[in-house]
């Protein structure tokens, strides 16, 4: 059976909504984001990405790069209901989908006995759905797995619609240059460069271990990926029975409050995916792996289901004080499980509307800039 996965992403996402909603922002350069001095560039229509505006670059330095543009602070509450509408589209089209930020998201097309032919059918279809839907256009990439249907959908933008077949993966990927691929960021790809490695045709025929020098552990799956091989699933959190998150550190740690920050940080992972999966939980486990590879778990449950990062971050450390810190530690991890679709207002362990309210806001930040860009403080 054919493995197909889809991965879908919105152009221009809160910059097109805007000019959706307002006539008079169409086909003109039109940069949304936070308009204080130090503000910064959330995104920008393809109009203004000609002038080189783009995502996170200071308000102050697109007004100079693009004088003549319209600038607008962002609406989250608009650019949430947007997102669920294609979240909704995304459901029509496959059981398995995994959402990845507030405008896009991997769909598994695997299982349905769909052929290469069917796939530009495919992709053309659910463009024209969410179209018609939303008035909104999305850019596709079709692919035998989630690297290259990422890959696929961000080569073709705005508009786009590219498939990529298995037997063409590594001869399509070999000329891009190493940075377009996942997992290199921009130091790895000055150590990639210092080898004389520049293109992911480099990386694909290059020797693990000399790839290893630039790459460390990560070596053996950026090399798979640039010859177009990557057998992650996707994932839907609402069909999993837990939901955690784990970290094995570079180096071993020391020391419960060390640990106690690191376990704030998971805590909240695990509470933002599933808040994101609409989802909450009774059960909640501590994994610590000492350094001599033993590891302990422990675990509590609650009668009412909790889903906020505080409830989390509470349980755990409770759970703290039934390990030994003493030892170095090699992993953490939080996990929850007893999971069940978040109904009516969820029972805080904590009932506070505050808080509610900072996770809701909390979350909306997470979805526009990815999970990490958040850490609560002590
Ligand atoms: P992206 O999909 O990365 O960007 P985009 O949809 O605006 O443009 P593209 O056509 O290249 O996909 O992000 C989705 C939304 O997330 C984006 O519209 C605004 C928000 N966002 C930020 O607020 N800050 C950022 O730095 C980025 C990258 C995105
Ligand atoms: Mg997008």
């Amino acid at each position: 059976m054919t493995r197909w996965v889809m991965h879908v992403d919105m152009d221009a996402f809160f910059a097109s909504v805007e000019q959706l909603d307002h006539l008079e922002y169409r086909n003109k350069p039109l940069i949304v984001g936070g308009c204080s001095k130090r503000g910064v560039v959330s995104t920008c229509s393809y109009e203004a990405r000609k002038f080189g505006v783009h995502s996170a670059m200071p308000i102050a330095e697109a007004k100079r790069l693009c004088p003549q543009g319209i600038f607008v602070p962002g609406r989250m509450w608009r650019y949430a209901e947007m997102s669920e509408k294609i979240m909704h589209i995304f459901d029509e089209y496959s059981p398995l989908v995994e959402p990845l930020s507030i405008d896009e998201a991997f769909l598994d097309l695997s299982g349905m006995d769909r052929l290469v032919e069917d796939m530009p059918k495919l992709g053309s279809e659910i463009k024209e759905r969410i179209k018609s839907v939303t008035g909104l256009t999305a850019s596709v990439g079709i692919a035998p797995n989630k690297f290259l249907a990422k890959f696929a959908s961000d080569l073709k933008k705005p508009d786009g619609l590219v498939v990529i077949r298995q037997e063409e993966a590594e001869t399509f990927l070999a000329p891009y240059p190493i940075e377009k691929m996942f997992g290199i960021g921009k130091r790895a790809a000055e150590e990639l460069h210092k080898l004389g490695i520049t293109k992911i045709g480099d990386i694909a025929k290059c020797n693990e271990e000399y790839l290893k020098h630039a790459l460390g552990s990560n070596a053996e799956f950026v090399k798979c990926l640039a010859k177009g091989l990557d057998d992650r699933p996707v994932e839907n959190y609402r069909e999993a029975k837990s939901i955690g998150k784990e970290t094995t550190f570079l180096e071993d740690l020391k020391g419960k409050e060390v640990c106690r920050q690191k376990l704030l940080d998971l805590s909240q992972q695990v509470g933002w995916r599933l808040r994101n999966s609409k989802l909450c939980g009774h059960t909640i486990t501590l994994k610590v792996k000492y350094n001599d590879f033993r590891v302990n778990t422990r675990s509590i449950t609650t009668e009412a289901p909790i889903s906020f990062d505080e409830d989390i971050f509470v349980l755990v450390v409770k759970l703290m004080d039934k390990v030994n810190w003493s030892i170095p530690i090699r992993l953490l991890g939080v996990a929850i499980s007893k999971l069940e679709l978040e109904g009516e207002p969820i029972l805080s362990l904590v009932v506070d509307e505050k808080l509610e309210k900072r996770n809701q806001v909390l979350d909306a930040i997470k979805n526009k800039f990815g999970e990490d860009i958040i850490k609560r403080g002590k």
